[in-house]
């Protein structure tokens, strides 16, 4: 079985890892979420610790900060169900660096496109080479705002990065696009309809998107949790506006290491 869902990463770049946890787990996740969020305001970027980011897909939206210190549970749920699930499926001693942490948030009608993008596109490594771990906090559907992948696109390489809301490329962005429509493209496109207890391990190489949430009454809540899976060195360039990127005084070339990023494997 591990195997086999090994084979099919490496083929499709993605892969839905059904029952990985069970629903109280994230339900003690998400009661902790949603009392932090309520009250948080923070904007600022920690240099000294990991941060998790809260990002509403809203446009015109500021990403807000906090830490694990103050989100404990999202600490507990990386190390005591995410990364076993993990190993499961790479080994026992797979190389897994902390990146980032991020909460999506859609709430109903007003959330928007989150375009097409890789997200290795965003990161200043070498190698660049990164996995990312997704699940909602209830179960998600289409109409709610599910992920969405091109099977395979992985494949392709490094591609360039644009504004996640408005697919404009950044600023000195010389590489080749995602196209719009991967589709179009030759490839199949699957929407990951998934329930709270399933999760999402994607390379950083493949192509994804969601939608807008139009599901009457429901707040889409997806967490990711990108993990660096060997040893890299910082490789700036134009367009990477991850805001990790903001917890670094490296030079180019110096180790990516540091409090921000610990290694957990
Ligand atoms: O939660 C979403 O809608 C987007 C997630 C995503 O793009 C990512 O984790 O890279």
């Amino acid at each position: 079985m591990t195997q086999d869902l090994r084979n099919r990463f490496e083929n499709d770049g993605v892969i839905l890892v059904k029952n990985a946890w069970k629903n109280s787990d994230v339900e003690i996740l998400k009661n902790e979420y949603d009392k932090i969020d309520a009250d948080l305001q923070n904007k600022e970027i920690f240099k000294d610790e990991p941060i998790i980011v809260f990002w509403k897909h809203v446009q015109g939206e500021q990403k807000r900060i906090t830490t694990f210190k103050d989100f404990p549970k999202m600490w507990d749920f990386i190390n005591k169900k995410i990364v076993p699930n993990v190993k499961k499926i790479f080994g026992e001693n797979c190389y897994l660096q902390l990146l980032e942490t991020i909460v999506f948030n859609k709430p109903y009608e007003t959330s928007n496109t989150l375009h097409w993008h890789q997200d290795v596109a965003y990161f200043p490594l070498k190698p660049n080479n990164q996995i990312a771990i997704w699940f909602p906090m209830e179960d998600v559907d289409e109409e709610a705002g599910a992920l969405n992948y091109a099977i395979g696109s992985h494949k392709e390489g490094i591609k360039g990065s644009t504004d996640l809301h408005t697919r404009k490329p950044f600023d000195n962005e010389d590489r080749e696009l995602i196209p719009a429509d991967p589709s179009e493209a030759g490839y199949e496109v699957k929407c990951m309809e998934m329930s709270n207890k399933d999760m999402l391990l994607h390379n950083g190489y493949t192509w994804h998107y969601s939608g807008p949430n139009k599901k009457r009454g429901y707040t889409r809540k997806g967490v990711s949790v990108r993990f660096i899976t060997e040893p890299s060195v910082f490789d700036p360039r134009p367009g990477q506006g991850a805001a990790f990127t903001k917890q670094l005084s490296l030079a180019a070339g110096d180790p990516f290491k540091g409090k921000p990023f610990p290694q957990i494997n």
